[in-house]
């Protein structure tokens, strides 16, 4: 079938809104219809060229809603008319990440993911007769997309396309990371570096479990606001305190946070986010992304003295399992999903959506197909 998308046409370019072909689904695979994407920073860090797994040209996006339109051969655990969010992180069940229960990072399709293509090698896409490469699994930014069936997660239909598509990255990256790979507890003093799209998720699910202290690292002031109704009790600009913003933090936390939270893709705040942390306990969760050839850097110190640096994928989220039971949460009131959904554009416009971003206008814009 012909479908529209916007094809990512070359590293630092923007996204060309064309009309390309689908092929449908194969075995195991199934063809769905999205509704609306999310448009976040790893798609933006992609389309920069700086992602070594990046591709051109390709169909980014991540952060899908759709309905199931077709299956192919072998398929059981959807049928069409099912609702779903297209999985980044699938979830077979039964490879030997998904069998640990020490993971949620699947195995089962990572290699040929990571290469653009679905998992028999080859491409569903092709624009004239170029083949035009998938991107994390999902392709989000099209009419139409085919996924593997291990890679969606059934939801309920009544939830709305259009907020819980940011339930496919966003909110669970940030909700994830406190509830599942951090485990934080009723109490803690908390440290989040970046109050974005995904930072503000962070702070809501501190709330959620807790926290009594949830202390935001943003240097855009405008975040503050919007954080405080998350849940935050403290605002620190970098740029008002200088050098000093690791002794800063461990006085403000009085002597350190039991959790901090990187979720901005700078290795500098990673460092500090370590160091802000608590002697002995401590724990920092890394989130963001960083660029290839960057590295982190901190004194082995602070590690022989207890602090705790671990990473967080997806929010360590099982997505077949955990992502249909926080699209619950959501239409619960447990989690506030609407007011982050700042800006929704058709896909004419999606560079705008990549525009707000950049200029720390939106928290997230959404297209809605
Ligand atoms: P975003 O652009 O919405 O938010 C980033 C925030 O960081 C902004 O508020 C910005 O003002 C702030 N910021 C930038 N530089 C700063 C600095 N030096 N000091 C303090 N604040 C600073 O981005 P997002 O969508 O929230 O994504 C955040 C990061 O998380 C990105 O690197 C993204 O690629 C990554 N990410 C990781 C996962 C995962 O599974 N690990 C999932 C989604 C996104
Ligand atoms: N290709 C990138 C990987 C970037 C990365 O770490 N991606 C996160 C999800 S970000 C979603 O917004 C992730 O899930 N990683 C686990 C994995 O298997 O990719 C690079 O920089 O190399
Ligand atoms: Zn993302």
């Amino acid at each position: 079938m012909d479908v529209q998308a916007a094809v990512a046409i070359g590293p630092g370019k923007p996204l060309s809104i064309e009309t390309v072909h689908l092929e449908g689904p194969r075995a195991g695979e199934v063809l769905v219809e999205l509704k609306a994407t999310g448009i976040c920073h790893t798609d933006a860090y992609t389309l920069s060229g700086k992602d070594p797994e990046g591709l051109f040209p390709s169909i980014l996006g991540h952060e899908g809603a759709g309905i199931v339109v077709d299956t192919g051969p072998g398929v059981t655990s959807v049928k069409k008319g099912d609702h779903v969010i297209p999985l980044y992180t699938p979830e077979c069940r039964q490879c030997k990440s998904c069998l640990s229960r020490k993971t949620n990072l699947c195995t089962a399709i990572r290699a040929t993911q990571g290469k653009g293509l679905m998992p028999d090698g080859t491409s569903r896409f092709r624009l004239g007769k170029e083949p035009v490469f998938h991107y994390m699994g999902t392709s989000t930014f099209s009419r139409y997309t085919v996924l593997p069936e291990i890679a969606v997660a059934k939801i309920r239909e009544d939830a709305p396309f259009d907020k819980v598509c940011y339930i496919g990255c966003g909110v669970t990256t940030g909700i994830g990371a406190v509830v599942f790979t951090a485990k934080v507890e009723a109490g803690a003093r908390v440290v989040v570096f970046g109050l974005g799209g995904i930072g503000l998720n962070v702070v809501q699910a501190c709330r959620m479990v807790g926290a009594d202290q949830i202390v935001g690292v943003d240097l855009n002031p405008n975040r503050r606001a919007i954080a405080e109704k998350f849940g935050l009790t403290h605002f620190v600009n970098p740029a008002e305190v200088g050098a000093d913003l690791v002794p800063y933090l461990v006085n403000l936390t009085q002597g350190g946070a039991d959790y901090s939270f990187e979720c901005i893709g700078n290795v500098n705040t990673m460092r500090q986010a370590l160091e802000c942390c608590h002697r002995g306990w401590g724990e920092s969760i890394v989130i963001g992304v960083a660029a290839a050839g960057e590295e982190i850097r901190t004194r082995p110190f602070q590690l022989v003295t207890g602090r705790v640096w671990k990473g967080s994928a997806f929010g360590g989220a099982r997505g077949r399992t955990d992502v249909p039971r926080i699209v619950d949460w959501y239409m619960e009131g447990k989690i506030n999903v609407d007011d982050l959904v700042t800006h929704t554009l058709p896909l004419e416009r999606i560079n705008e959506g990549f525009d707000l971003m950049h200029r720390g206008e939106s928290i997230r814009a959404v297209v809605k197909y």
